[in-house]
């Protein structure tokens, strides 16, 4: 070692600044930080980091971070207005704090209601899972996936048995990315997809990237292709018409083994079922009568026709989708996504092709279908109301050529672990529910037989008794709807109101839609905040708690209950989450300090035995309900639980990580798991006519859209339904790999990548000749006012690269909290432009609608944009 340098070490640890947590080595030289790399050993990431990764250190040591707990003296609460912060100690906090809890459990614990962070998501699950059930309440909000997933969510669970999905870029040759930064930004395994991507590309795979913006996954394409925001599943529809009606291509042998494409559907669009069982009917071609599909050969099963069972006349449910797609041809859709008819036409034919119906592959000495021809689409094509149409119509162009779950198609992220050589934990496998049709082993939740909520048999919807409306709508994966909801409670018949807030950093202030919507539901609550720094939404908070950062705290096992691995081949690998420092200041672990809270409420018994149930402890392994566990200990628990009695706390805090290959029957599940996946949503109209009658039986200000369909269509967002000659344009959103929603930009080596070598992620990006034809040069400032919402402002920057109609901005910028001097004024502040609307949510998913309506001028005040950098008016 060198002279003066008495420590020298690599400790290995993830990151927590997305959700992937990445495997990282963190160098640390006299106990301070000096580096973070990947950490090559680890499958998540594969020694790679994203350029957030790489900088944590500077969220590490940011003298702007909060150190010591505070309590506000200014009772009224705004956006802006200073709470008047004084300093108190622990103890005194949580005093305050357990004072205010106590009262709410007694009255009724629901009136507790928690929000969280998505970037530190196990510290978040581990509080909505575990503490929030124990204390009683099932009161939560999100400011994810009404935006990003909600509804991708729903068919991967569905179709792929698993939470997400990503395209098997090892064996694909042609990828169409709708709305997407797979592998080029962002989106599930960034790290470990962009060297995929890199290497299928540099292998000749074709790219098509469907984007009103030429953004990081476009400018690496073969083809972009320009769309109207909120029209892709016009194209889809259309590009399924092609391969179903024009050119014949789909997968026969597919579809009538692995999906319900034979399942005779009658006039009423549900089954023709066995009178004598209740299954549902196929129709034999070999004996020209129906029977049930134990009774029927797969290869026999009729896809197409029409049939008379029983006096019922019925088709095919895949005969229906064709027959229903019919009318969406290329040029109808021409008029919608602006991409021309002969475009759709030879995109959907060279997919289709590239699907090699039929061809197949031998991985590992197992055959298997080979189906190279994938898509992905995510946030950007389902960001939208009508978001589980859209999003089923692009699924199915996978599902039709069979290119789903097989080598070269899309897959679901890790729906088959047959775990630990071992163990045999964690293990999770999806298998044949209600009907023969996919229920997965793990969607949201732990493992089995923990916490776990599935999406398929859906759950019964139910009058809503919570504030984010998921007991009426189970389909929804998660739900921002407590702020519009907690204002209104009469209307939607919730008997108690919530008044206490638990919010585990989220900045719901800039990251749900219009703040003034949710300032006005927080100002109404007394607010517990942990948080790292002040920001605006901790404006809103009474009392606030300084948080441990990713790398100054332990979480066990970080990505146990995220199971999206990167697909196809590879390792399994689990990690662990450990200081690198001790934390800073008086900054505590959330998870420890819900710990004590338990104790000093005396719900330590029902806390310890909802974290047995949330990770399915076994044995000696389950946590005992009145002994005191230190933090260090429950982890040490769980992991000896998964991995063995020689892999507890301290193996991991060596090691890092442990892993251990796949094998081809849990990479590629499909032709080895007899379960069916639904082409055709039978469930989905029955389920849908409930939430109906729940909704007219209570009257709730629910909007009522038949939006519960079996089939795709193709509906209008409220941006196109709105369009206007004064509001021309549409404004979206897009991700850049530097930055994460809106945390991020405190970060000055991030904000010196946005100002000095990106010259858009600041900026409004428009398309030169539109910016021409109002005047507008590059480097001007302008206004973006929403027709429906509030108006930004910001400097123009001028692009050949996007939609003529489309305004674009990147993540989420534009803070105004004095408390964040770095990233306050950079950027521009999308979500106010964002009205927050019931009307303008996706009925099925609670998706919401994140474009606006919008019109663009030149902002002649001579003011500093920044002074005024929005306004929700
Ligand atoms: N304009 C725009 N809006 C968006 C998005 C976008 O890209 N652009 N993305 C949307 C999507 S898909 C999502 S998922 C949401 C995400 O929304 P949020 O989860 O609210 O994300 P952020 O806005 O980054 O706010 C995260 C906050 O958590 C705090 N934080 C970070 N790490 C920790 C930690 O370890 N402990 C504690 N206690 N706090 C921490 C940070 O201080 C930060 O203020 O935003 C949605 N809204
Ligand atoms: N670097 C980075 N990585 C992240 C995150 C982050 O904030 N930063 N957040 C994480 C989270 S929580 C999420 S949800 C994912 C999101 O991951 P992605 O879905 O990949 O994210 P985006 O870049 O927001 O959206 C992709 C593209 O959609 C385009 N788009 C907008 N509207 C439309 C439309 O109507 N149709 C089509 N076809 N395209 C449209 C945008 O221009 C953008 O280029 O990323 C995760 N990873
Ligand atoms: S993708 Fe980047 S920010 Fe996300 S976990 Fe990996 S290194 Fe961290
Ligand atoms: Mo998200």
């Amino acid at each position: 070692m060198k002279e003066g340098v008495w420590e020298d070490v690599w400790i290995p640890s993830a990151c927590s600044i997305c959700y992937n947590q990445c495997g990282i080595l963190v160098h640390r030289v006299n106990g301070v930080v000096v580096k973070i790399e990947g950490n090559p050993e680890s499958p998540l990431g594969l020694g790679r980091l994203c350029p957030k990764g790489l900088s944590g250190i500077m969220m590490l040591y940011d003298p702007h971070r909060l150190n010591v707990p505070l309590k506000r003296t200014n009772p009224e609460k705004g956006i802006g207005v200073d709470p008047g912060w004084v300093e108190i100690s622990w103890d005194e906090a949580l005093e305050i704090i357990t004072g205010k809890l106590k009262k709410v459990r007694e009255e009724d614990p629901r009136k507790l209601i928690m929000t969280g962070c998505i970037p530190s998501m196990w510290p978040l699950t581990f509080a909505m899972a575990t503490f929030m059930p124990a204390f009683g309440s099932s009161n939560v909000f999100f400011s994810d996936g009404h935006q990003c997933g909600n509804a991708e969510h729903l068919l991967a669970g569905t179709l792929h048995g698993a939470l997400t999905t990503n395209p098997d870029l090892e064996h694909c040759d042609y990828l169409i990315m709708f709305g997407c930064h797979c592998g080029t930004a962002a989106y599930y395994a960034f790290t470990t997809m962009a060297q995929r991507m890199a290497d299928a590309r540099a292998r000749g795979m074709k790219l098509v990237v469907v984007d009103p913006m030429m953004n990081a996954a476009g400018e690496k394409a073969d083809e972009w292709l320009p769309i109207r925001p909120g029209t892709d599943g016009a194209l889809a529809l259309a590009m399924l018409n092609v391969l179903l009606n024009e050119t014949g291509i789909y997968d026969r042998e597919y579809l009538r083994e692995h999906t319900n494409g034979p399942y005779l559907i009658g006039p009423d669009g549900h089954y023709v079922r066995s009178g004598e069982n209740g299954k549902p009917l196929v129709w034999d071609e070999s004996r020209g009568a129906a029977g049930t599909c134990e009774e029927v050969e797969s290869h026999q099963n009729a896809i197409e026709g029409a049939y008379t069972v029983g006096g019922v006349e019925c088709r095919p449910a895949f005969q229906l989708l064709k027959d229903h797609v019919q009318n969406y041809t290329p040029e109808w859709a021409e008029k919608i996504t602006t991409i021309p008819a002969q475009v759709t036409r030879r995109i959907a034919r060279e997919f289709g092709e590239a699907a090699s119906v039929g061809s197949t592959i031998t991985i590992d000495g197992v055959q298997l279908p080979s189906r190279p021809a994938s898509l992905v689409y995510f946030k950007g094509s389902h960001g939208h109301n009508h978001a589980w149409l859209t999003s089923l119509a692009i699924e199915l162009l996978c599902e039709v050529v069979g290119a789903s779950n097989v080598p070269g198609g899309l897959m679901g992220a890790s729906p088959v672990c047959y775990g630990h050589p071992e163990t045999e934990l964690p293990r999770w496998v999806p298998k044949a529910g209600p009907d023969g049709l996919l229920t997965p082993g793990i969607w949201i939740g732990a493992t089995e037989p923990g916490y776990s909520v599935k999406p398929y048999p859906a759950v019964e919807p139910q009058a809503p008794q919570s504030y984010n409306l998921m007991d009426l709508l189970p389909t929804a994966l998660s739900s921002h709807l407590a702020v519009l909801t907690m204002p209104r409670g009469e209307e939607f018949k919730i008997p108690y109101k919530p008044e206490v807030l638990l919010n585990y950093g989220a900045n719901s202030l800039m990251s749900i839609g219009n703040p003034e919507t949710t300032a006005d539901a927080l100002r109404e609550l007394f607010v517990i905040s942990f948080n790292l720094w002040l920001d605006e939404t901790t404006d809103f908070a009474d009392i606030v708690l300084p948080d441990t950062s990713y790398l100054e705290r332990l979480d066990p096992s970080p990505n146990l209950h995220i199971h999206h691995f990167p697909v196809g081949m590879g390792d399994w690998g689990w990690q662990i989450r450990q200081p690198v420092v001790e934390p800073i200041g008086q900054r505590r672990h959330f998870c420890e300090v819900l710990m004590d809270l338990s104790e000093r409420l005396g719900m330590l018994d029902a806390h310890h035995a909802l974290i047995n149930h949330y990770y399915g402890l076994q044995g000696e392994h389950t946590l005992k309900p009145d002994e005191k566990y230190s933090w260090e200990e429950i982890g040490d628990h769980i992991y000896k639980y998964y991995f063995g009695p020689g892999h507890g706390l301290d193996w991991f805090k060596k090691n890092g990580v442990i892993k251990w290959p796949k094998n081809v029957k849990e990479a590629f599940w499909k032709p080895f798991i007899e379960a069916r996946v639904p082409i055709y949503f039978e469930w989905m109209k029955e389920f849908g006519e409930k939430v109906d009658s729940i909704v007219k039986e209570n009257a709730l200000p629910w909007p009522e859209e038949g939006d519960f369909q079996a089939l795709p269509d193709w509906k209008p967002c409220a941006a196109l339904e709105s369009e206007d000659e004064e509001y021309d344009m549409q404004a979206v959103y897009y991700r850049v790999a530097w930055h994460s929603f809106s945390m991020t930009y405190q970060n000055p080596w991030l904000a010196e990548i946005s100002e000095k070598m990106d010259p858009y992620s600041y900026f409004i990006s428009v398309n030169t000749t539109t910016a021409k034809e109002k005047g507008i040069e590059s480097g001007d400032q302008i206004w973006v006012e929403s027709k429906d919402a509030g108006k930004v402002r910001g400097l123009a920057v001028l692009v050949e690269g996007i939609h003529p109609q489309v305004v674009g901005i990147a993540n989420n910028g534009g803070h105004w909290s004095p408390n964040l001097p770095i990233a306050k004024g950079k950027g521009v502040f999308f979500e106010a432009l964002m009205p927050l609307d019931l009307k303008k949510t996706d009925p099925v998913t609670i998706t919401m609608d994140c474009d606006a309506r919008v019109k663009i001028y030149k902002d002649a005040s001579g003011e500093k944009w920044q002074d005024t950098a929005w306004s929700s008016t």
